[in-house]
């Protein structure tokens, strides 16, 4: 039977850089899931037309989540629901699996790399018929619902067992309960070589897969040791947990600190990489070395002959404009387009729909390519791995001859984290106010040339959006400040800092960059507004 139920708006439901994010203890309360999900609905026309993917990272109140989604979609007639057995879907592969079997959409249920469990946060994406997460427009409209909503609609009947593959019905609706894993892998193995990836991860070659507990674990498991012959045991945490071990499955230098000390140890592999909780985030290791994920982006666009789905050539790369310069410098080389737009996965995808770029990523550890419209942890590490077996050449070895041919951006992310959210806003106000003074202005060694707020202009949709504010410095540095879109307490503000140098190509970043940082402190002005002196997070 399907009920209507009265209900008051959240005024807490605006999406931000990655859906709706908020602690498992607001997600909880009651009518609040019921609420957005309605608002959802109440923004797609014909739903009895309309099939969506479900699924998400595993993590707590997904189940119960998932269980409000098929009683909800039911309850508005929506035609199908295709869900992950047990409730699982990668991020990646939610929108391969929207994008090859033709979905209208997909509810994802992930924080991504936000910790998870009882006093974690819990998530929801909704992703389009692009596969991508939906635009601005699309979210200020569910915006819109979700503050007018007074009633939803749910089905009583008894929740489904999601742990057997197979077609059920919740009322009218065709429930099909899918094996999350084969179309991505497939999608995997036509991109790459799997014969030459097989014969490197079967040779002496030593790799590890860090999954932090998180959704990747068991496609990881399939590609790297059952389908490439990488030895049992190469991928570490392989299983999806709901409070993902304790882990804050966040793959940098700080939070993936255990794979990081191994690759620091006499006993470093050659080669390890992690992924964050949903999969769609990467990072990518050598034996001492660390691949910063700017240079990721540049040293994956500057070999792209080397993998057969991209031999032929290849459209333009788009990078945040967070992101370091590297990238464009191997655009402009490679005379291929170049873009740089605000931070969030959803402002590639019209570029990648007008077939404007093939490659595009994220300092925030997201690296990804038009095969899907979301950022693709495990395709990244596949691509690393095809130029180790191409070039047979280190980790180190690649990315120094990089930054020999291109010279190298040095790139630090300072965080200042739990800011009361009034303080946060005042300074990035204040801040915005004072950038037409900086022009000119001297700070130790660096010299601003100029300062402005970040105005992003689709060439596709025509959609205008500022995110962030840029300094420029004579010498090629940048300093870039914004406030994050996924954080779940108070405000953080994220300095995102940058050298470029041609000479000292292979010095500490800290080091390179500690006068830079100081400046980033005394341009925002943070200390004396937040009282913080130092971030609270360096990657
Ligand atoms: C999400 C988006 C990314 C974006 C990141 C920024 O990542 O998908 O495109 O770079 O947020 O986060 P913030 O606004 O906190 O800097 P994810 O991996 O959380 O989905």
């Amino acid at each position: 039977m399907i009920e209507t139920i009265a209900t008051n708006p959240y005024t807490d439901q605006k999406m931000g850089t990655a859906g709706l994010r908020k602690k498992i203890a607001i997600a909880m309360q009651p009518n609040y899931i019921e609420n957005f999900l309605q608002s959802i609905f109440n923004t797609i026309p014909n739903l009895e037309e309309k099939s969506f993917l479900v699924g998400g990272d595993g993590r707590y109140f997904n189940k119960t989540a998932i269980q409000k989604i098929i009683k909800i979609a039911a309850a508005n007639h929506v035609k199908k629901l295709y869900i992950g057995q047990n409730g699982l879907v990668s991020t990646p592969a939610g929108s391969c699996i929207i994008l090859k079997n033709k979905l209208d959409g997909g509810l994802i249920l992930t924080a991504s790399h936000n910790p998870g469990g009882i006093n974690g946060d819990f998530g929801l994406k909704y992703s389009t018929s692009t596969g991508g997460q939906c635009q601005p427009h699309e979210s200020q409209a569910i915006l819109e619902q979700t503050l007018k909503i007074k009633e939803y609609k749910i089905s009583d009947s008894p929740d489904l067992d999601l742990s057997h593959l197979g077609v059920f019905h919740c009322e009218e609706t065709e429930i099909e309960v899918i094996d999350p894993y084969t179309d991505y892998i497939k999608m995997m193995e036509g991109i790459f070589d799997f014969n030459q990836l097989h014969s490197l991860l079967t040779s002496e070659f030593r790799f590890v897969f860090d999954a932090m507990n998180g959704v990747t674990g068991p496609y990881a498991k399939r590609i790297f040791e059952e389908i490439l012959g990488a030895p049992q045991g190469s991928v570490l945490n392989a299983t999806p947990k709901e409070d993902f071990g304790g882990l804050h499955p966040d793959p940098n230098l700080i939070y993936a600190k255990t794979l990081v000390d191994l690759m620091y140890s006499d006993n470093a592999p050659d080669f390890s990489a992690a992924n964050d909780g949903d999969g769609d985030r990467n990072m990518i290791l050598g034996s001492h070395f660390f691949i910063c994920p700017s240079d990721s982006l540049a040293i994956l666009t500057d070999n792209y002959r080397l993998i057969p789905a991209y031999k032929d050539g290849i459209y333009g790369v788009a990078k945040s404009a967070a992101t370091s310069m590297a990238v464009k410098r191997v655009a402009d080389t490679l005379k291929i387009g170049f873009y740089e737009v605000p931070t969030g996965w959803k402002y590639f995808v019209n570029l990648m729909d007008s077939k404007r770029i093939t490659f595009c990523g994220e300092e925030s550890f997201g690296t990804g390519a038009a095969h899907i419209r979301e950022k693709d942890g495990i395709w990244a590490v596949l691509f690393w791995l095809s130029i180790i077996a191409a070039t047979h050449k280190t980790v180190k070895q690649i990315a120094l001859e990089h930054w020999q041919k291109y010279g190298r951006s040095y790139f630090l992310r300072n965080d200042f984290e739990g800011i009361e959210q009034s303080v946060a806003d005042k300074l990035m106000s204040e801040l915005e106010q004072r950038l037409p003074q900086l022009s000119n202005k001297q700070f130790g060694r660096f010299t601003v040339s100029t300062a402005y707020p970040f105005v992003y202009n689709d060439p596709v949709d025509n959609t205008s959006t500022q995110n962030g504010l840029i300094v420029h410095f004579t010498d090629g540095s940048r300093i870039v400040y914004r406030l994050s879109g996924t954080g779940t307490n108070g405000a953080t503000l994220r300095t995102y800092i940058e050298r470029y140098v041609t000479g000292d190509i292979d010095e500490d970043p800290n080091k390179m960059l500690q006068e830079l940082c100081a400046v980033s402190r005394e341009i925002s002005n943070v200390t004396a507004l937040t009282g913080k002196e130092q971030p609270d997070i360096i990657t």
